[in-house]
């Protein structure tokens, strides 16, 4: 949720007119928007390099996930790997928008742990993938714009730990 719908729902809870406080909190979003429009522009129109740069990345810093036994071995499974990077890229850019990390952890990071404990895949690779990623977005960015992906990427890291 954006902090403009959810300081009117909590305005509205209380039938009261938004506060100084939420209208200066709005007032930042409102100022900060043009700049998070542009980050999410620039990583939603590299993707693929990003993806695949951080998958390269992870392989040769992991070389077992792709190894025979590893979870991401074989041409499908390497695939599926990653799809969840694309999937957490994606999330990234709807925290980078809304200027908030819930949408990140309402999609993709309630029960994840469990879940890719009962895949086996090793978390842990993935966060290294997420991380990865986070570095190639920088590259892509200025250092202000890099900060201010890089904390949507730290919640998807913080979460997958
Ligand atoms: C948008 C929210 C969302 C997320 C996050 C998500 C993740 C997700 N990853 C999955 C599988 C998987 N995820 C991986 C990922 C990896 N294995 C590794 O060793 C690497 C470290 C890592 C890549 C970085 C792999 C290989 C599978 C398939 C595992 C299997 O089928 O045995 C599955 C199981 C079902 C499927 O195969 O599609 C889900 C649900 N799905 C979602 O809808």
């Amino acid at each position: 949720m954006s902090i403009v719908t959810k300081s009117i729902v909590n305005a509205d809870a209380e039938a009261r007119y938004l506060s100084p406080g939420e209208l200066d909190g709005i007032k930042g979003f409102v100022t900060s928007g043009e700049k998070r429009l542009r980050i999410a522009q620039v990583l939603t129109d590299n993707r693929d390099r990003i993806v695949k740069q951080a998958g390269d990345q992870l392989f040769q810093k992991r070389p077992d996930v792709v190894s025979p036994g590893g979870n991401a071995y074989g041409q499908e499974m390497t695939a599926t790997c990653l799809r969840d990077l694309d999937y957490y890229l994606r999330l990234v850019t709807y925290g980078v928008v809304a200027g908030d990390a819930t949408p990140i952890e309402e999609i993709g990071l309630v029960g994840v742990r469990e879940m890719y404990k009962s895949l086996g895949t090793p978390i842990d690779a993935v966060a290294a993938g997420v991380n990865g990623m986070k570095s190639v977005a920088a590259s892509l960015l200025s250092a202000e714009d890099a900060a201010e992906a890089g904390s949507y990427f730290d919640a998807v890291v913080g979460g997958l730990q």
